[in-house]
């Protein structure tokens, strides 16, 4: 027998209306959300570190003082979202435990590593407009802390990925060496970037569950598609080759034809063995033990801030 919220989940979820935290909501429909939500977080968090790499060595004090609020937001997306993970119920000490122990995932993208500084350009192009692409659908979800949170962090996403573009389209304008430095960037960010949006449909275990709670609005084949369509006219405009000898308009299908990206190598990523994985954690890990002193000091005044409110 149905749970007595289970009618009113249905019918909000069908009629487009948003579950709001303390609505009745499935236990699955739950774990999926702290699944998505964290993994997402974490995502921003860990993402730092490849940029993080370059704002000593940007190469103006105008594009350092860019790149260091682009890396802020990135926190601030972060802490957002933990916000609007614990709203259903675990909290931010718990999933940040559960990265760190590896028991939860973040996005394969961010184990590869930044060479050059043309990659920071690569990475706002291509990964901040593969996010873009990912995440304006997500304002649709159908849990409405985390569709609230996409609405925003999607406006500063788009700040970021014109910034990259504009990198590229400074270098690839520039002498042939810079030239050549933002097409290898292009070259390398490519195939990780579109598979930075999922197994292929047919591997994808959530996917079906997700689209109909309506969590995820397209399936991971779809956006794929989606993003390559939108970078074939940017790639033109920026005088840079997008790596795919076999990517060409399909007339009948009103879409490009492109190769897929190695989807055994996004599985070796996903279970730890990229590029860069276990150095990233080994820096997460360690930025957060030397965080330690301020988690207690701030514990520490508002536990006193308490007791004088008591008094
Ligand atoms: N990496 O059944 P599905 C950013 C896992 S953007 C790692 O298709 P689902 C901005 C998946 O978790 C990046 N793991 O899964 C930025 C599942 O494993 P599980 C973050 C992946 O959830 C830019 C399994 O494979 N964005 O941070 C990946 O329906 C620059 C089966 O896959 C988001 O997280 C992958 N690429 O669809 C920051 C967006 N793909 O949990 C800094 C929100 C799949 O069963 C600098 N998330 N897996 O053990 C989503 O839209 C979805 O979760 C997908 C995956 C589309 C990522």
């Amino acid at each position: 027998e149905a749970p007595s919220g289970a009618l009113h989940f249905d019918d909000l979820v069908a009629a487009e209306q948003k579950i709001e935290p303390r609505d009745w909501m499935p236990d699955a429909y739950r774990k999926t959300l702290i699944r998505q939500i964290a993994q997402h977080a974490h995502s921003e968090i860990i993402g730092m570190q490849p940029e993080g790499n370059w704002i000593s060595r940007a190469p103006t004090l105008k594009r350092k003082a860019i790149l260091l609020a682009k890396v802020q937001d990135e926190a601030g997306h972060g802490l957002y979202l933990y916000a609007a993970a614990e709203t259903l119920g675990v909290s931010r000490e718990e999933l940040v435990n559960l990265l760190l122990e590896g028991r939860q995932k973040y996005s394969s993208i961010f184990n590869y590593p930044t060479l050059t500084w043309a990659d920071i350009g690569a990475i706002g192009w291509l990964v901040d407009g593969a996010a873009i692409v990912n995440q304006v659908p997500l304002c649709r979800c159908s849990y409405g802390p985390y569709a609230r949170a996409m609405i925003r962090v999607c406006k500063e996403e788009s700040f970021h990925q014109r910034q990259g573009y504009e990198i590229l389209y400074t270098l690839s304008h520039g002498t042939p060496e810079q030239k050549a430095m933002a097409q290898d960037a292009v070259d390398r960010w490519w195939y990780p970037s579109l598979a930075m949006f999922g197994p292929p449909d047919g591997d994808s275990t959530h996917s079906e569950q997700s689209m109909a709670w309506k969590i995820k609005r397209f399936s991971n084949d779809d956006l794929r598609q989606k993003f390559v369509d939108m970078c074939v006219p940017q790639a033109e405009i920026l005088d840079l080759r997008i790596p795919d000898p076999d990517l060409r308009w399909n007339k009948e299908r009103g879409v490009h034809d492109y190769t897929q990206p190695d989807y055994a190598e996004l599985m070796r990523v996903i279970k730890g063995d990229g590029p860069c994985n276990r150095q990233r954690m080994e820096h997460r890990r360690s930025a957060h033990e030397d965080g330690a002193w301020v988690r207690e000091a701030a514990a520490a005044y508002a536990q006193k801030k308490a007791d004088a409110k008591k008094k």
